[in-house]
């Protein structure tokens, strides 16, 4: 079948989807937040690392990422984001909610976010945003691809086209609004580009809020269009800390083919986004749920503390809010993203956020009191960044003692973490004072470290 005739048939859904929201809010209010309110396009790609841009710094050799670079002229670059927990379910859990995963028991892969957590598209909707959903989930159970049916499954989101999860590009499949079965054959990232802009001609004239969930550069890596397969790579193009025994050259050959073909297209969503003239009122955010090894350290894909793994990119555009081709080296990571959007777009931040509001630093203002971020993962590690350094502890020693950190490192000094200063006299007041801030983040947001926290279900039927 042609995608353009699933598209077809699927925008007649969608539509009709927004009547029904539509009548469920008054008029007045919709007047109200359409007159005030920017648009949010937010863009979410999974397991594409910081490095992996033609941009910035600590560059991968040789990826090229053309339309993202013109897009940083345009917009602010965050050089210090962080993946929460950096692995699928519970780094989307972390977006949705703003809050840690060992707070709403989404620790591990494939379980379901549990009734009752309010989440990031409930308040857009409440505000009377049109609110859509494109792309893999992932925060619905263990069901692949899984239809996620109208009701509190759907986070708050009025409208979507998407799927549990699963990675299928050529061909994929996804579910209409309805829970019809859309096969295509096109590239995934170019059909769900192509709904994200009938979503949005389709709702101009009220303000909306698309989340584009697209599955790429994550494998299957070799599943990209061959015009987009030119990379070749030798030994000496892998970055510092890929041991020689390593040969990730083929894989991160058509990862990068990825990362140029979704380049190409969120250049032609921003393309028409400028053509629509909505481009002055959206803010736009482009970022990742966690990065890829790709063999640094020998380590492979995600759920690492190291930088290819928990480092990742993140992007804001609101033209006359957010400087352009502006820095920031405020640290941040997924649990700030919901306060940080909500304030950005105006909308009351939630007690139930664990997160801070970040939104002055978008602006490129100073926020000296913003001195470290948390980042826990499962029950493997713990880890704290703060200024140039990185603390991780890695062992489970009960009570948790100074002894129990693993690692330090400098990355202003050490960008690839190739010295871990854990044990150097030199920095021994560092470590002090970082795993101080460790102890306190950790009482903070009543980890039970390192205690396994419980996890939620794969399955509730509220
Ligand atoms: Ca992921």
């Amino acid at each position: 079948m042609k995608t353009s005739n699933h598209i077809q048939s699927n925008r007649r859904n969608f539509l009709g989807g927004m009547g029904t929201a539509a009548l469920a809010l008054s008029a007045t209010r919709l007047q109200a937040a359409a007159a005030s309110r920017p648009n949010l396009l937010f863009v979410l790609v999974d397991q594409w690392r910081f490095s992996s841009f033609s941009h910035g710094e600590v560059n991968d050799a040789k990826v090229q990422t053309p339309n993202i670079d013109s897009f940083l002229n345009d917009s602010l670059r965050w050089r210090k984001a962080y993946s929460t927990s950096p692995v699928c379910t519970p780094e989307r859990a972390v977006l949705m909610t703003g809050r840690y995963p060992h707070q709403t028991g989404m620790t591990h892969n494939d379980l379901m976010l549990p009734p009752g957590n309010r989440c990031l598209a409930e308040i857009f909707t409440e505000a009377g945003y049109a609110t859509h959903y494109i792309g893999k989930t992932h925060y619905d159970g263990e069901a692949k691809p899984g239809f996620i049916p109208p009701g509190w499954r759907r986070r708050g989101f009025t409208t979507y086209e998407g799927y549990n999860r699963g990675h299928d590009y050529m061909p994929g499949r996804y579910y209409d609004n309805d829970g019809n079965l859309i096969e295509h054959t096109e590239y995934e990232p170019a059909v769900q580009r192509q709904l994200a802009e009938q979503f949005i001609s389709s709702n101009k004239a009220r303000p909306w809020f698309c989340f584009l969930s697209w599955g790429v550069p994550h494998t299957p890596y070799a599943e990209v269009p061959s015009q987009y397969k030119t990379y070749s790579l030798a030994p000496s193009d892998l970055r510092p800390n890929v041991p020689g025994t390593a040969a990730p050259e083929a894989d991160l050959e058509n990862y990068f083919a990825h990362c140029t073909a979704a380049d190409d297209n969120f250049g032609q969503l921003m393309q028409f986004l400028e053509d629509t003239g909505l481009r002055d009122n959206t803010l736009v955010v482009f970022t990742s749920d966690h990065g890829d090894m790709h063999f640094s350290h020998n380590l492979e894909k995600k759920g690492h503390a190291e930088e290819e793994s928990a480092h990742i990119p993140l992007f804001m555009r609101m033209p006359g809010v957010i400087p352009s081709g502006a820095v920031s080296d405020t640290l941040i990571n997924g649990v700030d993203m919901m306060p940080t959007l909500l304030s950005l777009c105006g909308l009351p931040n939630q007690k139930t956020c664990a997160g801070v509001d970040k939104s002055d630093a978008a602006k490129g203002l100073p926020m000296p009191g913003i001195d470290s971020i948390f980042c826990p993962h499962q029950d493997d590690w713990r880890m704290v960044r703060s200024g140039q350094y990185k603390l991780i502890v890695r062992d489970k020693t009960d009570p948790m003692t100074i002894n129990s950190v693993t690692d330090l490192y400098d990355l202003d000094n050490d960008p690839y973490e190739m010295a871990n200063l854990v044990a150097d006299p030199a920095h021994a007041a560092v470590k002090q004072q970082l795993y101080n801030r460790l102890v306190q983040w950790i009482a903070d947001t009543d980890d039970p470290w390192p205690q396994a926290a419980p996890q939620a279900g794969i399955m509730y039927t509220t």
